[in-house]
């Protein structure tokens, strides 16, 4: 069975151009002028593009004393209404829990999924048995370890855990990953706001000021140079990191930077509301910042020194948030955005000229196909490529409403925001996974995407180790002491 998408303007991260896009058994065979399939979807007035990729969601994800409630079931068909047909989620073990068990955990409840996935493998936890299972992980299709800089006496790891994590990455061809805020100074502003009797969501951001982000980047930056490894920096919030991005950048390493689109459109002014849930609802890490940091996210996205932007979805429920009541630091930290992704950065960013449509879909789907290494099976429009699409209608508008989504969770960030720019059709793997509002793709057609390994990496500039490798210095005596 073959399906013609015709009619439609076809872009890339590259180009635009008019084309009729022919798949055949879940890929894409042709790309050109009149092409005939068995059915037809008629994409005229449209523009044909990749299907997003989302590389950074916690789905069904065990924190904070529960469990995010979106799934895999409800995640992905959250994703679908929005363009989206891949997510990459993470694998968290538990303490002392084998890699590869924890894996297993998350192959089980990716069953449920409706569009494709990849995961990344979380070092929650250090020591030989997981120097010893990382490679079996890669072998396992998964080529990137993420790393929280923060929640300490949680999830946290410290700086000779992660030097020693990143060293077997670069080992192994692999890429690690960093939440960066500093944990340590975060827990003790905590407290010390706590002790003041702040205990509302708005003390959440004050527990984490743009300066906790800027300094655990620099030195997940600096520990990675040292390790001779590339890096991924999740949910960069904030001009500190960024900065510190750039400036990495500038120098001839490769340090990848993922903004959120929450942090892109929304700012700290959401936690200062009078309503107790709507504020705590937001509560998210990072925290929303103010307006000179969204206008240097933006400037990121622009000139390239941030490359993806994904959602972080990690969805509670009202209910859920209230466990923080009186202590801001128990509100579940986390919010939505799978199916609003693509829709509002198409409105704030195409739409307002800040973004070309090229550098949409460099964004949500090409740059970060690149990145994690499955380009071009994902994120590309070419004979071969996975028939991942989204057909998407630039004159589609719609409010956003809780009360339609496809969430679990009763409420959305994004409530109110009007969009113009829409899904009309998306496709996963040859298949209408979304139409006309409705998700037809079902629990369980989703498919795990392996990630090969990168080659090991050696610097560069390899002679630089050996120039500044410590000397040994023969000498002939030891001064007698007391001289
Ligand atoms: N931040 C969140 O807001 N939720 C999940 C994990 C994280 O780092
Ligand atoms: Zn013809
Ligand atoms: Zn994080
Ligand atoms: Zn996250």
């Amino acid at each position: 069975m073959t399906i013609a998408i015709k009619g439609g303007t076809v872009v890339t991260a590259d180009l635009t151009y008019r084309a009729d896009i022919l798949v055949d058994g879940g890929t894409i065979v042709a790309v050109g002028p009149d092409l005939h399939g068995n059915e037809v979807i008629d994409a005229s007035g449209a523009f044909v593009m990749p299907g997003g990729i989302d590389p950074h969601t916690h789905l069904e994800m065990p924190f904070m004393g529960t469990f995010s409630s979106d799934d895999f079931d409800t995640g992905s068909a959250a994703a679908l209404a929005g363009g989206t047909t891949m997510t990459v989620d993470f694998v968290l073990p538990a303490p002392n829990q084998g890699l590869i068990e924890a894996l297993q955990e998350w192959h089980q409840k990716a069953g449920k999924a409706r569009t494709d996935f990849s995961f990344h493998m979380a070092i929650t936890w250090w020591g030989e048995r997981v120097f010893e299972e990382m490679p079996k992980v890669v072998a396992e299709g998964i080529n990137t370890f993420k790393h929280f800089m923060a929640y300490k006496g949680a999830l946290m790891v410290n700086d000779d855990e992660m030097f020693a994590s990143f060293s077997r990455c670069a080992e192994l061809g692999a890429m690690p990953l960093v939440h960066a805020e500093n944990g340590d100074v975060v827990a003790f502003l905590q407290q010390k706001l706590l002790a003041e009797g702040n205990n509302g969501p708005e003390a959440h951001g004050y527990s984490r000021p743009p300066e906790v982000e800027g300094e655990a980047t620099n030195r997940a930056i600096m520990i990675a140079d040292q390790a001779g490894v590339p890096l991924y920096v999740v949910h960069v919030s904030c001009e500190q990191s960024h900065e510190a991005i750039r400036r990495a950048r500038a120098k001839g390493m490769r340090v990848f930077g993922e903004p959120l689109i929450q942090h892109l459109v929304l700012d700290e002014s959401e936690y200062f509301n009078a309503d107790w849930d709507y504020a705590a609802r937001r509560v998210m890490s990072p925290p929303f910042r103010n307006q000179l940091h969204q206008d240097s996210l933006w400037a990121g996205l622009q000139s390239g020194s941030l490359q993806v932007v994904a959602t972080d979805h990690c969805a509670f429920t009202t209910a859920q948030k209230r466990t923080g009541l009186g202590d801001f630091t128990k509100i579940p930290n986390g919010t939505g955005g799978l199916e609003d992704r693509m829709p509002v950065l198409w409105t704030k960013g195409v739409n307002t000229g800040r973004l070309t449509m090229n550098e949409f879909v460099a964004a949500t789907s090409t740059n970060i196909a690149k990145i994690l290494n499955i380009y071009p099976r994902k994120g590309a429009i070419l004979p071969g490529a996975d028939a991942d699409l989204v057909v998407w209608d630039p004159t589609a508008t719609k409010t956003i409403k809780a009360a339609a989504q496809k969430s679990a969770i009763d409420y959305n960030v994004f409530e109110g925001i009007e969009v113009k720019g829409l899904p009309a059709v998306t496709l996963s793997r040859g298949k209408v996974a979304y139409r006309d509002g409705e998700v037809r793709a079902e629990t369980g057609d989703g498919r795990f995407v392996e990630r090969p390994a990168n080659a090991p990496v050696t610097k560069a500039l390899s002679t630089w180790k050996e120039l500044t490798a410590p000397r040994k210095v023969e000498r002939s005596g030891i001064p007698a002491s007391g001289v």
